[in-house]
């Protein structure tokens, strides 16, 4: 397996020299300042590749070239933005870069509450608390569903009624946070209008447009040797009324049947999957093995009420271990069946806000030192499943 961290270009408050001493050798990035939806050109896939190169490192994962939201809706100028989005890939293909993540939640991406819930040893944790995530829906958003059980219902009017407008504009910003890097931030009322916008829109419209993504794209993945993979839903439900498909076994198994080519493959997401205890996902990495081209590892602790916050690497809801023993598993495997796609990158995905990580005030959920921790245990955890045939 690689050792790969994610870096946000040039503005990310962590430098690639400091990337450098967590150990990872790899980059997960993307050409975040490029407008969804046009094609990056390959003069600038070259230019920040060679930066990353330059620091010692290399680009071995783009996460993520993002569908853009017409695509997900199934509307506009499709064959335009599909073009576009198959020169990309031949683009990066061009200059070696062929692991290619991307999601398909439309409008949010990840969603948490709070971006700082106290762990007890004194760090901070990404949280989602689902009193905070109903109140948000039904008293900021107006929105009507009969989504909340009433025990939920009662808990979001208790945490309304004596929240303070600090604590609103708060639980906004947090939920905001994991929105793609080119939207600006909606506050209530904006992600309000946009949501009802997607009012009529089922999961099953927005398979029929992954339907059409698949053919337009997959195809020519395949021609370019490239890895497509896509990312799981975090949460694994849907939000405010939004569709979401990727949060279970069934809805990869979908994927897998649009085209069984391995092109068409997944990004194995611990954390993301690992916050619905239907998920069994050592099972979901065996199962999918051969077709996982990157991996997030990282771990989730539930609660009984949908509630869940990020926890350390190795203690949490999912057996870390299992998985990464699936993985070397499945990277011996490609070793005997000659696959030229031998080795696994994976990054520690988030991590918890430990010692000086405040000060730096990187990207939410991507601080230095809590990721360089958790990449440190999954090494630990590599090396050890790699000792005494532990793995026979
Ligand atoms: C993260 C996301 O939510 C997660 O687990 O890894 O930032 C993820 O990278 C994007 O949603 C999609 O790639
Ligand atoms: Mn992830």
């Amino acid at each position: 397996m690689r050792e790969t961290w994610r870096w946000f270009g040039p503005l990310d408050k962590i430098s690639l020299n400091q990337v450098r001493q967590t150990g990872a050798s790899g980059i997960v990035t993307a050409l975040h300042e490029v407008p969804y939806g046009d094609v990056w050109q390959t003069k600038d896939i070259e230019t920040r590749k060679s930066e990353i190169e330059c620091a010692g490192l290399t680009w071995d994962v783009v996460e993520s070239v993002p569908v853009h939201e017409s695509i997900k809706r199934g509307d506009g100028n499709l064959d335009a933005l599909f073009s576009n989005y198959r020169q990309t890939l031949k683009n990066l293909a061009e200059v070696g870069i062929t692991t290619i993540c991307y999601n398909f939640m439309p409008v949010l991406d990840w969603t948490r509450t709070t971006l700082n819930a106290p762990v007890a040893n004194g760090g901070a944790a990404l949280r989602f608390e689902m009193a905070e995530y109903a109140a948000f829906d039904i008293f900021m958003l107006g929105r009507e569903s009969d989504e909340h059980t009433a025990e939920i219902i009662a808990a979001a009017t208790k945490w309304w009624e004596s929240s303070t407008e600090a604590q609103q504009e708060k639980l906004t910003i947090s939920i905001m946070s994991g929105l793609p890097g080119e939207y600006k931030r909606y506050d209530a009322s904006g992600l309000a209008d946009e949501l009802k916008k997607w009012s009529d829109f089922t999961a099953d419209d927005l398979r029929a447009s992954l339907s059409r993504f698949v053919a337009e794209i997959m195809p020519t993945a395949a021609e370019l040797g490239v890895k497509m993979c896509v990312h799981p839903d975090d949460p694994p439900r849907h939000l405010f009324g939004l569709p979401r498909i990727f949060s279970s076994q069934e809805d990869f198994d979908y994927l897998v049947g649009l085209d069984p080519h391995l092109s068409n493959g997944i990004t194995l997401c611990t954390g993301s999957l690992g916050a619905n205890p239907k998920n069994d996902v050592p099972a979901f990495a065996a199962r999918f093995a051969d077709r996982i081209h990157f991996a997030h590892l990282r771990n989730v602790a539930g609660e009984s009420d949908g509630s869940f916050q990020e926890s350390e690497h190795l203690d949490g809801d999912v057996d870390l271990v299992a998985v990464v023993r699936h993985l070397l598993d499945e990277e011996a495997r490609r070793c005997e069946t000659s696959r030229d796609d031998l080795i696994i990158p994976f990054r520690p995905d988030h991590g918890h806000e430990l010692l000086d990580d405040s000060e730096l005030d990187a990207h939410p959920g991507y601080p230095l030192i809590g990721r360089l921790r958790g990449l440190a245990e999954i090494r630990g955890t590599i090396a050890g499943l790699g000792y005494a045939g532990a793995r026979a």
